[in-house]
């Protein structure tokens, strides 16, 4: 069943609400969904998590786009290692799982078995941005807890740390609670990440600068709650790099961040090695993306519970697949072949489509 050729679709999905962290406010998903077509097997599905702007990372879905289109498909038609091609993580992630997807439904293969994932449940965890004032955040905490989530994670920023921490820790003694810089601090500004020890948080996400694996093992030498890192972790290479160094005892795991889920799974393997945390990240995917994640973080070394949440937590209406679902807090692994979910009709979000033939 060799795929004869690639759909790029772009669709646009409304956010539920404004999502602002320290490199911005996102209100709607300009998203990347890539369909393999074979002539007489099941399609595969893969979604680019990509943003729409270069903020949380330097790929943005415009570039990642012509980097499927114009370097990685032609790479695929020709035989030839995507390994060839620097960087474009997310870019290479798409398009790996897209023929992953196509391949295992072809072969009656759920997505989870695949990648030797364990567990048929995970725990949903649900991130937070910042809002407008605290009162707004102990708001959209209060639902979220109230909605089983098992975890929550705080976006934080200068100016936006100690004191919306404090309130939310002051309003729920015993939520497991994590928070998330997405890089907005420097060396300079460690007080106020020193004051967050106070709260018994599970860990600080990505404080520092991506690149800035001395400053994390300095930073984790001198704060109490442990250090985890998102960006910084691009690599199994990377991984085990940044916990030899000590810059964290943590890691945030995206297989779009790290080129896909082949390398995702290398990534586990190095930190059920070293010993370290691990836990699945999101990037605000729809169904076919979250379906990845939960498949993966079904693997036995996810110790802590994931940005894995309900789709209707960033989206409206996720129109793309049956909704994940919160049961008691956790999310379903599926167990159909491949992604093991179901795309719809597409029509009402679609805003292009481009057909590259292999
Ligand atoms: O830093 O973990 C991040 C979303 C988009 C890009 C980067 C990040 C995030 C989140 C939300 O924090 C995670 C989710 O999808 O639930
Ligand atoms: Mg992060």
């Amino acid at each position: 069943m060799p795929v004869e050729a690639v759909e790029l679709r772009r669709v646009r999905l409304p956010l539920a609400e404004p999502f602002r962290t320290s490199y911005g406010t996102q209100s709607f998903r300009d998203a990347l969904l890539l369909r393999a077509l074979s002539d007489d097997g099941p399609d595969g599905w893969g979604e680019c998590v990509a943003m729409n702007e270069p903020l949380y990372s330097p790929e943005h879905v415009d570039g990642a786009h012509l980097v499927i289109r114009d370097h990685l498909l032609p790479r695929v038609a020709a035989g030839r290692s995507l390994d060839d091609v620097r960087g474009n993580a997310m870019a290479k992630a798409a398009v790996e799982l897209a023929l992953l997807d196509a391949d295992l439904r072809g072969r009656g293969v759920p997505l989870a078995r695949h990648l030797g994932a364990t567990a048929s449940m995970v725990d949903a965890g649900v991130a937070i941005g910042e809002a407008a004032s605290i009162g707004e955040l102990l708001d959209r905490v209060d639902r979220r807890v109230e909605e089983g989530y098992r975890r929550v994670k705080l976006k934080i920023a200068p100016g936006w740390d100690v004191e919306p921490v404090r309130a939310v820790r002051e309003r729920h003694p015993d939520l497991p609670l994590q928070v998330d810089a997405n890089g907005a601090y420097s060396l300079d500004d460690v007080e106020p990440l020193a004051s967050l020890d106070t709260f018994d948080l599970l860990l600080l996400e990505q404080p520092l600068a991506e690149d800035d694996l001395l400053g994390h093992a300095g930073l984790a030498r001198r704060l109490r709650t442990p250090i985890c890192l998102d960006e910084a972790i691009t690599s199994a290479r990377t991984a085990q790099q940044a916990i030899a160094l000590g810059a964290c005892t943590v890691v945030n795991l995206k297989p779009g961040r790290v080129g896909g889920l082949a390398e995702a799974v290398r990534i586990h393997d190095v930190c059920v090695d070293a010993g370290v945390g691990l836990w699945c990240g999101g990037m605000l995917e729809t169904g076919i993306g979250r379906a990845a994640n939960v498949a993966l973080a079904g693997l036995p070394g996810f110790t802590l519970p994931g940005d894995l949440s309900s789709s209707d937590r960033w989206y409206a209406a996720d129109v793309l697949t049956d909704p994940f679902v919160l049961d008691d807090g956790r999310l379903h692994v599926p167990d159909a072949p491949g992604l093991g979910v179901d795309v719809r009709d597409l029509a009402d979000v679609t805003t292009s489509i481009e057909l590259v033939r292999l």
